[in-house]
């Protein structure tokens, strides 16, 4: 049986979403969020030693890492989701496979560490923390988000998917850094593609049910 180690409004959500898709059996083996510090609890340690959120665990094998558990997944269900090898649309799809983890979360989580530390400083310093940080942001976080997210407008004005004409893995990838990026760092203003691509994968079936084995996930409509 696999089972998916699943912290609450978090990224795993994917993992259950890809499931549901692909139709395969498995358990959830749920944590939740420290309400302070939004960390994960010590016990995911135990599964893996980075202590993060998703791992997958099928028959004694442990998957880690987003992208690892979704080509796993994909293998698994003999190469569904997945475009044919040596096609542009197989290119597409790793390289959107990649671009969701490798480049557009870690400036969201930038953006979003930026925009709270300051609350965390000392009450007579979070004028200026607050003040650093913005600067930090304009300078770095703010813009590099509008030129991905632009990129991404215009990629999904050519196609409906991110790797062709099909749904694939790769659109599972890419839902989690764009339902943040539209809930906390403006991405759907004026971005009418990126937006209907978020509304597209919420009213599939799959991604519903997943709701609800997955339980609350602040970043679904
Ligand atoms: N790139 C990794 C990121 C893993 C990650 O940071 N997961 C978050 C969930 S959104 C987590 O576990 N956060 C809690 C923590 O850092 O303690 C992946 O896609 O699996």
């Amino acid at each position: 049986m696999l089972i998916v180690h699943h912290l609450n409004n978090s990224r795993s959500q994917r993992v259950l979403w890809l499931l549901e898709e692909l139709g395969l059996p498995y358990e959830i083996k749920r944590y939740q969020r420290d309400p302070e510090t939004m960390l994960a609890p010590p016990a995911l340690r135990a599964v893996h030693p980075l202590g993060k959120s998703p791992v997958l665990v099928d028959d004694g094998v442990t998957v880690a890492e987003t992208g690892a558990i979704v080509e796993y997944l994909v293998e698994k269900a003999g190469g569904r989701l997945r475009p044919e090898a040596g096609t542009p649309d197989r290119l597409r799809w790793t390289y959107w496979m990649h671009f969701a983890e490798g480049s557009l979360a870690p400036q969201l989580l930038l953006d979003l560490v930026l925009a709270t530390m300051p609350g965390r400083a000392p009450a007579p310093m979070q004028e200026a923390a607050k003040a650093a940080a913005d600067a930090a942001r304009q300078g770095y976080a703010t813009p590099n988000l509008k030129t991905m997210f632009d990129f991404i407008e215009a990629e999904l004005a050519t196609r409906p998917w991110f790797a062709g004409e099909e749904f694939s893995a790769a659109d599972v990838m890419m839902s989690f850094p764009l339902e943040t990026g539209g809930a906390r760092a403006g991405a759907f203003a004026g971005r009418r593609k990126l937006e209907a691509f978020v509304e597209r994968i919420h009213a599939r079936p799959a991604y519903r049910k997943a709701l609800v084995r997955g339980g609350p996930y602040a970043y679904a409509a």
